[in-house]
């Protein structure tokens, strides 16, 4: 920075005497002097606009990327005054301009609450310090009033430049190349923040027009421009609406506008059929990330009117417990507005509310409105109402899910599955739990088995999808709970794998799309509840074989489609598709009748399921220690594996739908 200083030329730097520091130091001013930097000038000049229309003077604002570089920001306000005050002789419009926090000095009459004073309000003066030029227009009194200032400082006094019947006010600024890294303005940060602002100004329509040449796509030659318009009549309803577009409603929105003495309150609420909680605060139009007082004063009334209203309908009875804050922000999104005289940001970014006199208020106000609402809308409210208990329903069935299984020793009382067909070893090191698809393979099995040191799981259906599921539904899954106790480790904070029963634990499935499925299943099972097994080592997808091919008394297994052909080539055996083979048959029926020597011929049989293997084949393909192979499950992808059950097993369906399509080819050969 202190070179870019230097680039200036003594008389270059004309910069009114008040606007220096800013020049000097604009980080204290607008954060950095990068690209973020930069649209902060767009943000300070559209703010005082906002504060125009929250005033209720102006319901138009318009955001102009020119051709040049330079910003536009139009309202149709009042008009910033532009008579020259009577003791300082110098007009509103230029001490806005010129003075360090001038900004909300004029605005003291009945607008109320002003943006200004919160994080970017630093008033229109550093955009004038940071801008080589700024052009004023005013329109007001019937006329149009221009001024112009260069590197700070007025050109001349204000000229009238024509007749108006209008009335309001724009600003077009040229940021300095000097100060900022970059002078390029991007088009959907200033979108994004114009839609939001647009959302939190209800009934205010903010239009955007890039006017820059070659910016955008199918742009016909002479007709740069790109233009956005923004307006929401419901203000933070719309937004809600917006935010749960997607979503099965279980309610109205429920909208709340009120004002009392320290704050104006608006307030949008909707259920969705949904477990996440989205709650967005603002403070005077910004962005409380890290909430507040507000937030606060809004949860706390939010669980009280809720569990009153439930009591008093007999919903909850005397017996039963208070929802928590947890069960009633289940599927809940919501937005909370207020604008207050004098916000404190404090927190990490500035961005929480600190005002204390906030949380009253909007705990009062809220727990007033929702409480009529519910009173007037007993539907809604009966929905509402269903929806929390059930997640108190089911956080108490968690945990005593919890209770019963989870406990420490719990375990080790508990009996093992019926279905286990344990082993007799009872050294982990000697002994190993093969997990099977379906009853009918799980018998042969078990007959199969070495009973010394192999156990049998047989696993009926699909397992539930862990990914989707709650703990304590997880928990409440047969197949998942027999595993868990025939494994012995327990599960969650009571794991421990000293306890774990079997140091080899085989998944094995069949080789068709639901076996991929459920193995997928379990080793999604395993990844986010068991990942200390397979970074041990301990876990391991059998191979059964796709195929037997005979050829008079000997036979082989194949592994693959690749050792089928190998196997038949090495019997002198032609690979024919299976319409040849059917065909050469027939022929060969014919060549029988003419007696021409035989060529010599194989069967091949496809397995189709585990269960169409015999105990002893199974045990000789698949079991035997000394013949099988077994593919160990590695950590080493765990990472890209977790990403990948997350797409494939999660509830979002577009990145799902998208990896399909994408690794569509791979899916299908799986299912041969
Ligand atoms: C103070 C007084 C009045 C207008 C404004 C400020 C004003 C400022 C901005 C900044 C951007 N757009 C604006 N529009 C208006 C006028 C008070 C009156 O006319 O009585």
């Amino acid at each position: 920075m202190a070179d870019k200083k230097q680039n200036y030329s003594a008389d270059q730097i004309q910069v009114l005497k008040g606007l220096e520091p800013v020049r000097r130091r604009p980080g204290m001013y607008i954060g950095t002097t990068d690209v973020r930097g930069l649209h902060h000038l767009i943000w300070e000049v559209l703010d005082n606009a906002i504060d125009e229309a929250m005033a209720g003077y102006c319901d138009r604002i318009m955001v102009i990327l020119n051709e040049d570089g330079s910003v536009t920001v139009a309202d149709n306000g009042r008009g910033i005054p532009v008579d020259k005050h009577k003791v300082t002789g110098v007009s509103a419009l230029e001490t806005v301009l010129t003075v360090l926090h001038a900004g909300g000095k004029f605005g003291g009459d009945d607008s109320g609450y002003k943006v200004s004073g919160g994080l970017h309000g630093v008033g229109v003066s550093v955009v004038n310090a940071l801008s080589t030029k700024i052009l004023a227009e005013i329109r007001r009194d019937g006329k149009v009033y221009s001024h112009e200032y260069k590197m700070g400082v007025a050109q001349g006094d204000i000229k009238v430049t024509g007749e108006t019947k209008s009335t309001g006010t724009s600003m077009t600024f040229w940021p300095d190349t000097k100060v900022f890294e970059t002078v390029e303005f991007d088009t959907p940060t200033i979108i994004t923040r114009l839609r939001q602002q647009a959302y939190l100004t209800k009934g205010v329509c903010i239009s955007f027009e890039d006017k820059r040449k070659g910016r955008h796509e199918g742009e016909i030659a002479g007709d740069a421009s790109y233009k956005y318009q923004f307006y929401f009549e419901g203000g933070v309803k719309s937004y809600v609406d917006h935010l749960n577009l997607n979503k099965d409603a279980v309610c109205d929105v429920i909208y709340i506008e009120y004002e009392v003495p320290e704050a104006k309150i608006e307030i949008a609420l909707q259920y969705s059929q949904t477990y996440n909680e989205n709650i967005i605060t603002f403070a005077n139009n910004i962005h409380t990330l890290e909430g507040g007082m507000h937030l606060t004063g809004f949860k706390s009334a939010l669980t009280r009117s809720l569990n009153n209203y439930a009591r008093s309908k007999s919903f909850l009875k005397e017996k039963d417990l208070n929802m928590t804050n947890e069960d009633v922000r289940e599927g809940l999104t919501a937005v909370i507005s207020v604008k207050l005289a004098d916000p404190q940001f404090e927190g990490q970014t500035k961005s929480k509310l600190g005002n204390p006199e906030i949380r009253k208020a909007v705990e009062t106000v809220f727990n007033e409105k929702l409480s009529e609402y519910l009173e007037e809308n007993p539907n809604d409210g009966k929905l509402i109402i269903a929806k929390g208990m059930l997640a108190s329903r089911a956080r108490l069935a968690s945990r005593a899910a919890r209770d019963t299984v989870l406990r420490k020793g719990a375990l080790e009382g508990m009996t093992l599955p019926g279905k286990l067909a344990d082993c007799t070893s009872r050294d982990p090191k000697n002994s190993e739990l093969y997990i099977v698809e379906g009853d009918s393979a799980g018998g042969s099995a078990k007959q199969g088995r070495d009973r010394y040191t192999q156990a049998i799981l047989p696993l009926r259906g699909k397992i539930l999808n862990v990914e989707q599921a709650r703990l304590d539904r997880m928990l409440g899954n047969n197949e998942i709970k027999a595993l868990i106790i025939a494994l012995g480790t327990g599960i969650g904070e009571t794991f421990d794998i000293e306890r774990l029963r079997y140091n080899r634990i085989v998944i094995m499935t069949d080789a068709d799309v639901d076996g991929a499925h459920i193995r997928t299943l379990l080793l999604t099972l395993f990844f986010r509840y068991f990942k200390p097994l397979i970074e041990a080592g301990f876990i391991y997808i059998a191979q059964p074989p796709l195929y037997k091919v005979s050829k008079g008394k000997t036979s082989e297994y194949a592994f693959s489609d690749e050792a089928k052909d190998k196997i038949l080539k090495d019997w002198g055996i032609e690979i024919k598709t299976e319409e040849e083979q059917a065909e050469e048959e027939d022929d060969e029926a014919n060549e029988a009748k003419n007696k021409k020597p035989k060529k010599p011929r194989a069967s091949i049989q496809r397995y189709k399921g585990l269960g169409e293997m015999n105990p002893d084949q199974l045990w000789e393909t698949t079991m035997d220690p000394e013949r099988r192979t077994m593919l160990k499950v590695s950590i080493k992808d765990a990472e890209l594996a977790d990403s990948v059950f997350d797409t494939l097993m999660g509830s979002e369906v577009l990145p799902r739908r998208k990896f399909i399509q994408t690794h569509a080819k791979k899916v299908k050969n799986l299912d041969i």
